[in-house]
């Protein structure tokens, strides 16, 4: 089954086609439409997410979407829902900089990542979603060069190091995406019957 993520993060694609089931084919939208500017504006991951779909809904194709972030709760949730757009046209150290000078002082350095994913069918507008987390703390400082995003800061759960020094292997195992992913897949597997 061929699905398309609608999606312009390549990380996002590359880390759902590692955990990719036999039988599902995994492409971008893009390879079939035009990147629309989607304002993800609903304030919950699953409801960005749904805008995602929403947005192709119409090309008759079935589809994948997902919405994730970062979660920090010292910093009262941020940058969460707004992970992308915070200081949108900066580098991502510069990014995650300014968080750790925010959280010099704090002791509570609890976070966790967060991604809604959905899938769509057209041909019977079934839409299948799941939200699955990990938990971990932020580092003290950015280390390690895999990942994207914010993964230079979060050490998951029971490891020491960050996800930008664990790399792709253990970080599609543990994170919210791969989690998410796998239990999404199985749904869908069940729904087609393949
Ligand atoms: P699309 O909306 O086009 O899918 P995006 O990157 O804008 O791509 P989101 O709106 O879902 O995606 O924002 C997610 C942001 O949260 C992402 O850009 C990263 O900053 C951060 N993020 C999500 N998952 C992450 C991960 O696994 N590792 C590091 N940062 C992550």
């Amino acid at each position: 089954m061929k699905l398309y993520l609608v999606t312009s993060n390549e990380n996002k694609l590359k880390e759902v086609r590692l955990i990719l089931p036999e039988g599902f084919d995994v492409e971008s939208i893009e390879a079939i439409a035009p990147m629309k500017d989607i304002v993800e504006d609903a304030g919950t991951f699953f409801g960005n997410s749904l805008k995602k779909i929403e947005a192709y809904r119409d090309v008759g194709v079935p589809l994948l979407a997902d919405d994730s972030g970062l979660v920090i709760e010292s910093l009262g949730g941020f940058p969460g829902v707004n992970s992308a757009r915070f200081m949108q046209n900066s580098h991502y150290s510069e990014k995650m900089q300014i968080i750790l000078d925010r959280m010099v002082n704090e002791e509570n350095r609890a976070a966790r990542f967060v991604c809604a994913a959905l899938f769509y069918d057209p041909s019977n507008s079934v839409l299948v979603g799941v939200e699955e987390q990990v938990e971990g703390i932020i580092a003290r400082k950015q280390t390690g060069e895999n990942g994207f995003g914010y993964d230079p800061i979060f050490v998951p759960q029971g490891y020491s190091q960050t996800f930008g020094v664990l790399g792709d292997s253990v970080k599609k195992e543990l994170s919210h995406r791969g989690k998410a992913f796998r239990k999404l897949f199985s749904l869908v597997h069940l729904y087609t019957g393949k």
